[in-house]
C-alpha cells in the first residue's frame, strides 16, 4: 500500500508507466493527438479504461485508493488532451489567416438555372394542361410506319429519303412493311401511339427531341425540339383549332398579340394552315427579325386527315380532330430575338446567363 500519492507517483507501477505519455501530449500533432486519446481514454481498449475495469477485481480495501488514483490520472490526461487540442486549433487558425490573400478577386458563385428552351417547353405544356390537355412522350427510335406511313405520307415522299431522315443500320422488324428503324423526324408518331392506346376523346400534347439529316448552321440543327398537340372527339371543327391556338398565343406572348392563319399543306392534315403572330421584336412595324413583314410564323396546324384516323381505326364519320406542331427552339429564338440556333445548343454560359429567368427584369432595374 503506498503512503501519500505524490503528484508524479501514484504508487501503482502500471499507472506510473503512463506518465511519460502524459508529458508527451504537448508535443503531439493533430492526428497523433487523436490516436493517443483513443489509446488512453478509448471506451473499448483505452489503457485507463482497462485500469478502471480492474478496480472490480481488487480486494475491497484497495479498491478506493486505486480507483481514486486512476480517476486522478484520467483527469490529468483529459486536461492535457483538451489543452493541446485548443493549442493546435489556435495554430491552425493563425496559419489560415496568414495564408489568406485578401487581395484575391472573389470567386464567382455559379447558380444553376433552367435552359431557356426547357423553360419555353414547360410554359407551352402548362398552357395546354390548363385547358384539359394531357402530356405524353414516346420513343425517339421509331419505325417507318409510325413516323411516316400511318401519317399518310406516300411511300415515295421526299422526307423519307436518306438525305432528310436518319435511318438506323439495324435490321427491320421481320419483313413488316414500314418496319425500317429511324430517328423520329417529328413527334407525330407519339400521337399515333396515343390514338392506338385509347379511343377518343383525345386531347394530348407531346414535347420531345426530333432528328433530321440536316447540316448544323444558323437556322438548322440535326437535333431540335418539337411540341405537337392533338384533339380528337365528336364534332370538333376548325373553329376549335383557331380558338385554342389563339388562346395559346395570347397566353404565351401577350393578350393583345395579333394572330393570322395562312393556308398550307401537310400530308397528315386537310385543310392545313400556318399560324403567324405579330413580330415580338417590332410589334408589326417591320424589322430584320421578321424580314420586314411584321409577322413571325410560330406553328403548322390543320384538321386531322381522315386517312390518318382510318389508319388507327378511328371512324372519320364519327370523329374529327385537329393537330398542330411547333418548334420550341424556334419559338425561343423568336421570343428573345436570338439570331442563331447554335447558341441554344452549345451551352456557352456567357450566352445562357443573359437569358436566365429574371435577367431581363434585372437589366431593366439597372442590376447586373
Ligand atoms: C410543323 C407542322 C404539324 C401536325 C403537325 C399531326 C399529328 C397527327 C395527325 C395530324 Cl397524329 N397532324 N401533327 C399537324 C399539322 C402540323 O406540324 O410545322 N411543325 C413544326
Amino acid at each position: 500500500m503506498p503512503a501519500t500519492p505524490s503528484p508524479v507517483s501514484t504508487g501503482y507501477p502500471e499507472l506510473d508507466a503512463l506518465r511519460p505519455r502524459l508529458q508527451a501530449i504537448p508535443t503531439l500533432g493533430a492526428d497523433a493527438l487523436e490516436a493517443e486519446e483513443i489509446a488512453i481514454l478509448g471506451r473499448k481498449s483505452g489503457a485507463l479504461t482497462a485500469a478502471l475495469k480492474r478496480v472490480a477485481e481488487l480486494p475491497i480495501e484497495e479498491r478506493k485508493s486505486y480507483g481514486a488514483a486512476v480517476n486522478r490520472l484520467k483527469a490529468e490526461f483529459e486536461a492535457a488532451f483538451a489543452a493541446r487540442r485548443e493549442e493546435l486549433e489556435a495554430e491552425r487558425k493563425s496559419q489560415e489567416h496568414a495564408e489568406r490573400d485578401l487581395t484575391m478577386p472573389a470567386r464567382h458563385r455559379w447558380v444553376g438555372a433552367e435552359h431557356p428552351v426547357t423553360r419555353v417547353v414547360d410554359e407551352i405544356v402548362d398552357i395546354f394542361r390548363g385547358i384539359g390537355f394531357t402530356v405524353a412522350v414516346g420513343p425517339e427510335v421509331e419505325t417507318e410506319w409510325f413516323n411516316f406511313l400511318a401519317l399518310n405520307f406516300p411511300a415515295d415522299h421526299p422526307a423519307m429519303d436518306m438525305h432528310d431522315t436518319l435511318y438506323l443500320d439495324a435490321a427491320p422488324a421481320e419483313g413488316e412493311p414500314g418496319g425500317r428503324l429511324l430517328l423520329r423526324t417529328h413527334t407525330s408518331p407519339v400521337q399515333i401511339r396515343a390514338l392506338l392506346a385509347a379511343p377518343p376523346p383525345v386531347r394530348v400534347v407531346i414535347p420531345g427531341m426530333v432528328y433530321r439529316n440536316d447540316a448544323f448552321d444558323a437556322s438548322h440543327s440535326p437535333a431540335f425540339s418539337q411540341i405537337e398537340g392533338l384533339a380528337v372527339d365528336e364534332g370538333i371543327s376548325f373553329v376549335d383549332l383557331k380558338a385554342t391556338l389563339i388562346h395559346f398565343a395570347h397566353r404565351f406572348f401577350s393578350p393583345s398579340t395579333k394572330t393570322r392563319f395562312r393556308p398550307s399543306f401537310f400530308p397528315f392534315t386537310e385543310p392545313s394552315a400556318e399560324m403567324d403572330v405579330e413580330c415580338q421584336l417590332c410589334h408589326g412595324s417591320g424589322c430584320p427579325a421578321c424580314k420586314g413583314t411584321g409577322w413571325m410564323e410560330i406553328l403548322g396546324c390543320g384538321m386531322v386527315h381522315p386517312t390518318v384516323l382510318e389508319n388507327v381505326s378511328v371512324d372519320p364519320e364519327k370523329y374529327t380532330g385537329w393537330a398542330f406542331g411547333m418548334g420550341p427552339h424556334r419559338i425561343t429564338m423568336l421570343r428573345y430575338g436570338i439570331p442563331d440556333i447554335r447558341l441554344l445548343l452549345e451551352g456557352d454560359m456567357r450566352f445562357l446567363e443573359q437569358l436566365r429567368e429574371g435577367a431581363r427584369a434585372q437589366r431593366r432595374e439597372g442590376g447586373q
